[in-house]
């Protein structure tokens, strides 16, 4: 059984290699709040993946900050686990707020991990010892501009193109990708800038050959998205709608898509993403793992995630080096010529964290602390 003694929580900032722009707006640097487990000389991170503003979920770092301070390491404190699968049942009471639990569930399972001395990879249940990946590329000023994008992604290696798209961002970029790559693996990601006037036009997308159109439609709606998919014959996948493994039950129950997202965060933990993963796998419905522009503890959790079997499609996991100029972990994550993250099998997450470029960026923090234990 695991003590944790301290919980620290921070926030970093920090600015983007590259301005990322979506349907909702654009960004051009993360304020990140990290939570750092302590327990018997030994310590955990885990990132929380909301946003600067509750625009992709409900969720923003300073509501995670909050319910973390106030409600959830309170609740990991002054107790015995066994690992992170016991976080579900203690959050319990705490509605919502998913990112901020699975912040801190993950950095338990991390612990975890490192206590037995595995990989986090092999607690989590994984099988894969490389993970295929593609690249999200937001919108850009220019066709041209989009183009030299993909051309640069595709020569890196990464094996999935997915285009950013929103109204006025989508047929023509479609139309100019598969002009000059006619093979390429090809998806879209709307986030919920579609509505029902637009099927039409949707469905003349079919010709694209599209691997899948991500959340096009409202991110708290199946019904629609199932009257969508019986429209068209390109795959939807939801992200934003799968909120845990009723919802994803629901989803593929209701034909509303027929691949899924999974980002740990979204589901408030790696218990969950598990569940997720397994209601998916016994379906057919093939996941793959989605990205929230993580620093390097993020990105290695979703990197062991990402180990799973039936992660078969290529993720948003992708280089550190196509968000941070430097990363807060060592190494970097790379990723090789055939478009692979090779799945570390060291201890943990496999990384260090550079504690040191970590201080340099925190503009906040707030330390919990276990009261004393009476020693037997
Ligand atoms: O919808 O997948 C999304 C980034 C922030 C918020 C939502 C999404 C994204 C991405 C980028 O698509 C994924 C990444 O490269 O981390
Ligand atoms: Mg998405």
């Amino acid at each position: 059984m695991i003590n944790i003694d301290a919980i620290h929580l921070r926030e970093i900032n920090l600015p983007l290699a590259f301005p990322f722009e979506t349907s909702f707006g654009l960004t051009t640097g993360r304020r990140i709040l990290l939570v750092e487990l302590e327990a018997e000389g030994l310590t955990a991170w885990g990132e929380c993946v909301a946003g600067e503003h509750p625009y992709f979920s409900d969720e923003m770092i300073d509501t995670a900050w909050i319910i973390t301070e106030t409600e959830l390491a309170p609740r990991l404190l002054d107790v015995e686990i066994a690992g992170g699968g016991d976080c579900p049942r203690l959050f319990g009471q705490v509605r919502g707020h998913r990112m901020a639990k699975a912040a801190l569930e993950n950095a338990v399972w991390e612990l975890a991990a490192r206590r037995s001395g595995v990989s986090l990879a092999e607690t989590l249940g994984g099988t894969r010892t490389v993970i295929p990946c593609g690249v999200s590329i937001g919108i850009q000023p220019s066709i041209d501009a989009l183009l030299e994008k993909v051309e640069g992604e595709l020569a890196a290696g990464y094996q999935r193109i997915k285009l950013k798209c929103m109204p006025g961002w989508d047929r023509e970029i479609f139309e100019a990708v598969r002009e000059r790559w006619p093979e390429i693996l090809l998806s879209c990601d709307a986030n919920s800038a579609y509505r029902m006037k637009d099927f039409d036009q949707i469905a003349t997308w079919d010709e694209f050959d599209l691997l899948m159109i991500e959340q096009p439609l409202w991110f708290d709606d199946f019904y629609f998205h199932s009257m969508l998919q019986k429209r068209i014959k390109t795959a939807i996948c939801l992200d934003e709608s799968i909120r845990n493994r009723r919802d994803a039950l629901a989803a593929i129950d209701m034909e509303s898509c027929r691949i899924l997202n999974i980002k740990v965060g979204r589901v408030g933990g790696f218990s969950e993403a598990i569940a997720v993963h397994n209601a998916a796998a016994e379906r057919g419905i093939p996941v793959w793992c989605g990205g929230m522009l993580e620093t390097g503890i993020g990105r290695s959790h979703n990197i062991a995630l990402s180990s799973l079997p039936n992660f078969s499609l290529p993720g948003d996991v992708s280089a550190s080096s196509r968000y941070w100029t430097q990363d807060i972990i060592e190494p970097e994550v790379t990723v090789s010529k055939r478009g692979e993250i090779t799945v570390p099998t060291g201890v943990g997450s496999g990384f260090r964290v550079d504690r040191q470029r970590i201080e340099s960026l925190t503009v906040r923090r707030a330390t919990l602390r276990a009261r004393a234990r009476v020693m037997a």
